[in-house]
């Protein structure tokens, strides 16, 4: 306990339950903070809308344990230091990769910043978490989030953090705001997606004015995220409005600025290749994925990989090779490149940090989607009855019925097509044939395929030299 930073508290108490992790985090958050009394305001847990249930889930954000959690209305009753200000969402992540999230716990805070269990007294559990090395991360709807800069060993004894004196090294860059002597969590993230911004596209100030349906004298009362103070009341204009602590937030002189949460996301919004192709990512499960084909025409070490037109030197070929569905490049922008397998087995396909998915990656990914485990090896269609190719497959480009198609997942598969060994192209529309990295014999390689008809996954090989789409998987 307490391992890295001894300015911190540390106190023992052996808890009967099963080995869990207890930790007593204290944080104050901008909005409602009060430096002359070193406390917040509690004032949003009057409002008949402050929300029994957990409000982290439905806002999108990533749970892994504690999802659904409730509280008793009793709990807010709670007046003085102990008056409960907001829901937080603490996070362990992993003490090796700081973006991956192992446990999350909902909790709430008080008034003088202690982050407590749901019925607003003692000591936080996380569900599920064992006693281990983590990093700790405390998130607010609407203000920026912090975590702990080093790894630090949780148990059943008691860790305290207080992330409020400075004393405690954060993660990243200036993760907290000064305000007197005190450390504070940075309001302002009205739009939430992890920075604060007053100007621009996906800017948090004008969700405050479409709040007040377009009328800047209005105000709002209630628990709504564009109140960034916290105080009840969404206001844009006059004495301690919203819009203004954003302003500050970014600098008042610098309105263009644009403030960054310090905790890394879990999966990167973008992943750039070594010729600047641009891919979105999906986060499904704990993998990353791209959420379009790879098509790139440069190994990761800017080496070419040769692209191959030609029929018959197509289904020659025995090293890595491209081309274009029916060698159309207006086929590139949607369906990314077709690879022979040669070039999907290639340690540098994938932008670096990424690889080709492996076989048993794949079976990952459909086992996250539904697949029942006693199908994810059997050779042939997985998860029909799960609907799970439906989950990846993008509602427009393939051919009618498209069975099943919602894309909830984000996966985002498209029929792409193939190209055969005798060098003809197959299929586009019709299916998405993508290779994994996995040899299934001297001859053959797998891979995964949707279709225009199926709910399923396919699990399948082809001959090396078959021309199949790609996706890339974060290391
Ligand atoms: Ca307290
Ligand atoms: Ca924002
Ligand atoms: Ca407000």
């Amino acid at each position: 306990m307490c391992a890295y930073h001894c300015s911190l508290l540390a106190s023992i108490l052996v808890l009967s339950a099963n080995a869990q992790v207890a930790l007593r985090p204290k944080v104050f958050l901008e909005g409602p903070f009060n430096s002359d009394t070193g406390t917040m305001t509690a004032a949003l847990r009057t409002q008949p809308s402050f929300p029994l249930t957990e409000p982290f889930t439905a806002l999108g954000f990533t749970m892994m344990g504690g999802s659904g959690e409730m509280i008793q209305a009793s709990v807010l009753d709670m007046d003085g230091n102990n008056a409960v200000v907001d829901w937080v969402l603490v996070e362990l992540h992993s003490a090796t990769d700081p973006g991956t999230i192992m446990h999350t716990g909902c909790a709430l805070l008080q008034s003088d910043g202690d982050v407590v269990p749901l019925n607003n007294n003692g000591v936080l559990v996380i569900p599920g978490a064992t006693p281990g090395n983590y990093r700790v991360a405390i998130r607010h709807r609407n203000h920026l989030g912090v975590m702990t800069a080093a790894p630090v060993a949780l148990s059943l004894n008691i860790t305290t953090w207080d992330f409020t004196t400075g004393a405690l090294d954060t993660y990243g860059s200036d993760a907290l705001k000064t305000v007197g002597s005190y450390r504070v969590l940075r309001t302002g993230d009205a739009h939430r997606d992890g920075q604060i911004k007053y100007s621009g596209s996906n800017n948090d100030r004008d969700p405050i004015l479409i709040r007040l349906g377009g009328i800047p004298n209005n105000v709002v009362s209630g628990y709504h995220p564009e109140d960034v103070t916290l105080d009840a009341q969404v206001k844009y204009t006059g004495s301690g409005n919203d819009r203004d602590a954003i302003m500050v937030a970014v600098g008042s002189n610098t309105p263009n600025n644009v403030v960054a949460q310090q905790i890394p996301p879990v999966c990167p919004a973008t992943v750039t290749d070594v010729d600047g192709n641009v891919y979105p990512v999906v986060q499904i499960g704990g993998q990353c994925w791209m959420a379009a084909n790879l098509r790139t025409a440069h190994y990761s070490d800017g080496s070419i990989i040769p692209h191959v037109t030609d029929g018959y030197a197509w289904g020659q070929q025995n090293t890595g090779a491209w081309c274009n569905y029916d060698n159309d490049p207006a086929n590139n922008a949607t369906y990314g490149k077709i690879y022979n397998w040669f070039a999907a087995a290639n340690p540098g396909i994938c932008p670096l940090g990424w690889h080709a998915p492996t076989d048993a990656e794949w079976m990952t990914l459909e086992s996250t989607l539904g697949v029942p485990a006693e199908e994810l090896n059997i050779e042939g269609w997985h998860g029909v009855a799960q609907n799970v190719g439906g989950q990846m497959k993008t509602i427009d480009l393939w051919n009618s019925p498209n069975t099943g198609a919602t894309n909830s997942s984000g996966f985002s598969s498209m029929p792409s097509g193939s190209r055969s060994s005798d060098g003809d192209f197959y299929l586009v529309g019709t299916d998405g044939p993508m290779w994994s990295s996995s040899e299934a014999s001297e001859l053959y390689a797998r891979y995964r395929s949707l279709k225009y008809y199926q709910t399923g996954v396919l699990r399948h090989f082809f001959f090396k030299e078959v021309g199949l789409c790609m996706r890339c998987l974060r290391d």
